[in-house]
C-alpha cells in the first residue's frame, strides 16, 4: 500500500541527477571528478531546494489568498538536527534521490552524514518545538516558528581522560543551503535609554521610550516541509547586526546607560546558545536575547497582518495566536501593550483584552531553580519602559486578587508578579499565566502538578485556564527515517499510512505473540544493534556484543534525572560479577549519551565518573564478556537516530514528579525499547498505554517521595542498612577507578550522603536494581521479550506530535488546516 497522501512534487530520478549535477557546477563551481562528499551534499541539498522553494512560495500564496489565522511559535531554541534526510523523507524523493545518486558513483547515506546537525537547542524543550513544527506543515495549518538564529548552537562535546570538554559548535561555517536570508523584513530593536512622560492635549499621560541603542534583526528562513511535500512552512530565525544607531545624548546625560554594557555589541546579542537547561542564569545578554527575538517577530507579525488589515486592530485577535514555548519569550507580553498603547495609542483595557487573546504559554518545569525571575534593576537599565508596564499589569492584577481573597496580603505576596527581598525580583511564571489565554503543562502528571503545587491560586482565580497538552513526537524523523529497516516491516502489517496515522501501529498488536513476525521485529533489532556496534567501535574502539541488552540513558546529564543512579547500579553489578564470576545476568551493555552544562560541577562529575568506571570495566577481561559500558560523546540529533533504533532498554529514572514530560521515552518505546522508569512525567502515561507487563516501572511516586521528604529524608540508613550501596560509594572515594587520583570520584558519594541527596537516588536505588533484574530475567524469555518490544511499538500511537497539535488547535489555537493546491 502507498501512503495516502497525493504528492505534489514530480521530479524523477534522471531529473534529479541533472539537478545535482547543475548545481555542482553551477552553484558550487566544481564537478563530479573533483567534487567530495561534501560538495555532493551542498549539491543534493540545492536540487531539493528548487522543490522547497516551490512549495514555500504556493504555501505562502494560499496562506495569504486564504487570509488565514496562524499560530506563531516563540521560542528561544529549535533544535532541527539534520534537515536533508527529512526534506526528501517528507518530499516522497528518498529513493529517487538514493537512485539518482547511486547512479553518479555516490552513497546518499555517505551524503546525508555530511550534514552539520543544527543543534539551536538544549533538549527536550527544543526539539520539541522542532516536532512540533513538523507536524504543523504536515497538518496543513497556517504556521511559523520565530527564534534566535544563533551563530553557535550548543556546543560540541569532547571527552579527554573521561572529562567534558566544550568546543564551539559551528553549524554554519561551510554554509547553509537550506536557510534563506530576507533583508527586505529587517526589523529594528530598541534597547537602554529611558523614558519620557509628556501629557496629550486630551490630558492622556503619553510615554516616550528613547532608547540608547537600536539594533537590526535579520530574518533568515528554514523551511519546515510537511509529510506529504504539500505545506512548506517556515521557521524565522533572526540574526543582530549593528544598525549604527547609538544615542549620545542618552549616553551623555549620565545615568541612565551604563557605559559598560553598550559594549554588549549588537552582534553579539545571537552569537551564542546559553547551555543552561533547568537553571536560571540571569546573565543580561540573555535577557536581551529573548526580547531582541520576541520584538523582531512582533514586528513581523503586526507588518504582516497591517497589510492585510491596515490600521484596524479589531481584527488581530482573530488572525494571530502566539505560543510561548516556556517564559523564555514571556517578554513579548508587555512588548506587545507598549506596542499597542504607546504606538497605536489604544487605551490599556483595549490593549490588555487583545494580549490577553492572543498569548498562550507552555510550561516545562517545576524545578524552582529553573523558574525564570529577572532583577526589576536589570530590566530597568535594558528595557525601562517594559518594567513600567509590568507595574501597570501587576497593579492592576493585584486589585483582582483583592476582589477574590480581600485583605489577604499573603496569597498577593505568592502572586504578585514582583518578588519583594532584597533585590526586587521579575517573575516571569506570573507574568506569562496572567498575559495569557490558556496555560498548558506537557503531560497529565506535569499539568496537575502545575495546577496544585506551582499556581494553585491561579487555578483558582481562573478554573480551567490551567490545562495538560501531552507532548509528542514526530514519527516521520522518529521511526520512518531513522529506522527504515522497522519501517518497511511496519508497512508490510499496517499499511503505510502510520506516519500520518499512528494509531494504526495498533495493527501489529495482533502480531505480537506471532512467532514469525517476532522473529522479522527482533531481526531488525539485531541489525540496528550491530550498526550502533560499529558506531560505538569507530568512536570509542572497542567492541560490543550484539547479543547483549543494549540499556540506553539518553538525555541531558542532571541530578534529577539520575544518571547516577544508573552508575550506583553498573557499579555494583561488576562487584557482584567480581565476587561471583558465575553470577547469573545476561550480557548487557549500558549506552549513555548527555551533555552537562558547562557551569554544572556535579554533572561533569558524574561524566567523569561514568566514563572512568567505563574504563576499568571494559578492560576488566574477567567481567567484559557480560558487561560493558560506552559512553558515546557529543550526544545530538544526529546521534539519537543511531542510538534509539538499537536499544532493547529505555532508561526513564528521574525522581517522581521532576521530569515534566521527557520524549526520548516515547522515540525509544516507538522502536521497540522497553522502559525502566518511575511514575514520572509521561512514563506514566506510557505506561497506561502499554499496560504494566510491558514497562518496568519501580520507586517511589510523587506522594511517596513527598512524605519521605516530610519525614526526614536520611541518606545514611540507607548507606548503612544496604551493604551493596554503602560498597559502591566507598568504592567512589578509592582510587581503584582513577589510579593515582584517590577521591577523585568522591563529590558523587559526597552529594549522595552529606549533601542530603536532594533527588533520592538512595532511597529508590533497591527498587531500582530489583526492577533490572526483572528486565534481566524478561530478556531471557526471547518470546516474552519480543511480544513486550512489539506492543511497546504498537501502542505509541497516542504520542505522535500530531495528537499534541490537535489538542493545541481543538481547544486552545481554534485554527483552521489550510491546503495547500498545485499551481
Ligand atoms: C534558562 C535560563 C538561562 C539559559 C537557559 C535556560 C534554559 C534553557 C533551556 C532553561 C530550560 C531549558 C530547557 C528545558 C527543557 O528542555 N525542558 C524539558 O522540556 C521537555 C519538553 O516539554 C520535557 O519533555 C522535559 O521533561 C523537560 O525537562
Amino acid at each position: 500500500k502507498k501512503p495516502n497522501v497525493e504528492r505534489d512534487v514530480t521530479i524523477n530520478k534522471s531529473e534529479f541527477k541533472a539537478a545535482v549535477v547543475r548545481h555542482l557546477h553551477c552553484t558550487l563551481g566544481t564537478d563530479e571528478n573533483k567534487a567530495n562528499n561534501h560538495a555532493w551534499w551542498k549539491a543534493t541539498c540545492s536540487a531539493m531546494q528548487e522543490q522547497v522553494l516551490e512549495g514555500i512560495r504556493k504555501t505562502q500564496k494560499t496562506h495569504y489568498l486564504n487570509d488565514t489565522r496562524a499560530v506563531h511559535y516563540f521560542s528561544a531554541e529549535f533544535l532541527m538536527g539534520r534537515l536533508l534526510s527529512n526534506n526528501l523523507q517528507n518530499f516522497g524523493l528518498f529513493d529517487v534521490a538514493n537512485d539518482a545518486l547511486n547512479e553518479l558513483g555516490v552513497s546518499l547515506s555517505d551524503v546525508l552524514e555530511e550534514e552539520p546537525d543544527m543543534a539551536l537547542g538544549n533538549g527536550g524543550l527544543g526539539r520539541l518545538a522542532a516536532c512540533f513544527i513538523d507536524s504543523l506543515a504536515t497538518m496543513e495549518l497556517p504556521a511559523i516558528g520565530y527564534g534566535i538564529h544563533y551563530e553557535h548552537g550548543l556546543f560540541r562535546q569532547e571527552i579527554q581522560g573521561g572529562a567534558q570538554i566544550e568546543r564551539p559548535d559551528s553549524w554554519r561555517d561551510y554554509g547553509n543551503p537550506w536557510e534563506i536570508c530576507r533583508p527586505e523584513s529587517i526589523q529594528e530593536v530598541s534597547l537602554y535609554g529611558y523614558v519620557e512622560t509628556k501629557y496629550g492635549e486630551n490630558g492622556r499621560i503619553q510615554k516616550e521610550w528613547h532608547p540608547g541603542h537600536i539594533v537590526k534583526g535579520i530574518p533568515w528562513d528554514i523551511p519546515v516541509v510537511g509529510y506529504g511535500g504539500k505545506t512548506v512552512n517556515v521557521l524565522r530565525l533572526w540574526q543582530s547586526k549593528s544598525s549604527g544607531y547609538f544615542n549620545w545624548d542618552v549616553f551623555n546625560a549620565g545615568g541612565y546607560v551604563d557605559a559598560q554594557v553598550e559594549n554588549v555589541q549588537a552582534e553579539t546579542i545571537s552569537k551564542v546558545l546559553y547551555p543552561n537547561d533547568e537553571t536560571e542564569a540571569g546573565k543580561e545578554l540573555r535577557l536581551i536575547q529573548q526580547y531582541f527575538f520576541c520584538a523582531c517577530s512582533l514586528k513581523d507579525i503586526i507588518r504582516r497582518y497591517k497589510r492585510a488589515h491596515g490600521d484596524d486592530w479589531s481584527r488581530f485577535i482573530d488572525q494571530v495566536v502566539i505560543q510561548l514555548n516556556d517564559t523564555h519569550p514571556a517578554i513579548a507580553i508587555p512588548e506587545l501593550m507598549r506596542i499597542l498603547v504607546d504606538r497605536a495609542e489604544l487605551d490599556w483595557d483595549q490593549a490588555w483584552g487583545i494580549c490577553t487573546k492572543v498569548f498562550a504559554y507552555t510550561n516545562h518545569t517545576l524545578l524552582p531553580e529553573a523558574l525564570e525571575r529577572w532583577p526589576a534593576r536589570m530590566l530597568e537599565k535594558i528595557l525601562p519602559r517594559h518594567l513600567e508596564i509590568i507595574y501597570e499589569i501587576n497593579h492592576r492584577f493585584m486589585k483582582e486578587v483583592d476582589k477574590k481573597w480581600p485583605g489577604d496580603n499573603a496569597v498577593k505576596a505568592r502572586l504578585s508578579i514582583i518578588e519583594e527581598g532584597n533585590e526586587k525580583m521579575v517573575r516571569m511564571g506570573h507574568l506569562s499565566v496572567i498575559g495569557s489565554f490558556a496555560v498548558n503543562g506537557v503531560a497529565e502528571l506535569h499539568s496537575r502538578l502545575v495546577k496544585q503545587n506551582l499556581f494553585p491560586e491561579f487555578d483558582a482565580l481562573w478554573p480551567g485556564k490551567l490545562t495538560n497538552v501531552t507532548n509528542g513526537i514526530t514519527p516521520r524523523r522518529w521511526l520512518k527515517a531513522c529506522n527504515p529497516a522497522l519501517s518497511k516491516l511496519i508497512d508490510k502489517k499496517v499499511g503505510a499510512d502510520w506516519p500520518l496515522e499512528l494509531k494504526k501501529l495498533e495493527g501489529l498488536e495482533k502480531y505480537a505473540g506471532n512467532k514469525t513476525f517476532q522473529k522479522q521485529f527482533m531481526q531488525v533489532k539485531q541489525q540496528n544493534k550491530q550498526l550502533l556496534a560499529a558506531e560505538i567501535k569507530e568512536s570509542l574502539g572497542f567492541d560490543v556484543d550484539t547479543n547483549a541488552i543494549f540499556d540506553v540513558q539518553i538525555k541531558r546529564l542532571h541530578e534529577y534525572k539520575r544518571q547516577h543512579l544508573a552508575l550506583l547500579h553498573i557499579m555494583a553489578l561488576y562487584r557482584r560479577l567480581l565476587e561471583n564470576p558465575d553470577y547469573d545476568m545476561h550480557p548487557r551493555v549500558f549506552i549513555f549519551g548527555a551533555k552537562a552544562a558547562p557551569g554544572y560541577k556535579l554533572a561533569k562529575d558524574i561524566i567523569y565518573a561514568i566514563n572512568k568506571v567505563a574504563d576499568k570495566i571494559n578492560n576488566d577481561a574477567r567481567v567484559n564478556q557480560k558487561l560493558k559500558v560506552a559512553f558515546l560523546p557529543n550526544y545530538r540529533v544526529s546521534l539519537a537516530e543511531k542510538m534509539i533504533p538499537a536499544a532493547d532498554v529505555s532508561e526513564q529514572i528521574s525522581t517522581a514528579g521532576k521530569e515534566a514530560s521527557g520524549t526520548g521515552n516515547m522515540k525509544l518505546a516507538l522502536n521497540g525499547a522497553v522502559t525502566i522508569g518511575t511514575l514520572d512525567g509521561a512514563n506514566i502515561e506510557i505506561a497506561e498505554e502499554v499496560g504494566d507487563d510491558n514497562i518496568f516501572i519501580f520507586g517511589l511516586t510523587v506522594d511517596e517521595v513527598n512524605e519521605l521528604k516530610a519525614s526526614g529524608y536520611k541518606p545514611y540508613d540507607y548507606y548503612y542498612k544496604n551493604p551493596e550501596i554503602k560498597a559502591v560509594l566507598d568504592w567512589l572515594e578509592t582510587d581503584y577507578f582513577t589510579p593515582g587520583k584517590p577521591g577523585a570520584l568522591a563529590s558523587i558519594k559526597q552529594s549522595l550522603l552529606d549533601h542530603g541527596d536532594q533527588y533520592l537516588v538512595l532511597a529508590d536505588y533497591e527498587a531500582y536494581s530489583k526492577a533490572q533484574e526483572e528486565v534481566d530475567k524478561a530478556y531471557r524469555d526471547k518470546e516474552r521479550w519480543a511480544k513486550m518490544a512489539i506492543i511497546n511499538t504498537a501502542k505509541m500511537g497516542k504520542f505522535t506530535s500530531d495528537r499534541s497539535i490537535r489538542d493545541y488547535v481543538e481547544r486552545i489555537w481554534k485554527l483552521n488546516a489550510c491546503p495547500v493546491r498545485k499551481g
